[in-house]
């Protein structure tokens, strides 16, 4: 399934790869992508292997904010 995270303060290339690679170390995840632009953040994931609060933990210790 797909889960879409909306995160704040994301500028440029290093903070996607930060964050895409946070997300794709998690259990679950298949697929992670940033839009930079939008903030938005696509999460393609296995049902109940993992959760949004476990996403937006993983997002965070980046050192971003999920709204
Ligand atoms: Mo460079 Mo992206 O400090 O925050 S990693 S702008």
């Amino acid at each position: 399934m797909e889960t879409t995270l909306d995160v704040k303060g994301m500028t440029c290339g290093h903070c996607k790869m930060s964050v895409e690679g946070a997300l794709k170390e998690l259990d679950g995840v298949q697929s992670a992508e940033v839009d930079l632009a939008s903030g938005k953040v696509t999460v393609t994931h296995e049902e109940g292997k993992v959760t949004k609060e476990d996403m937006r933990e993983a997002v965070e210790d980046q050192g971003y904010d999920v709204a």
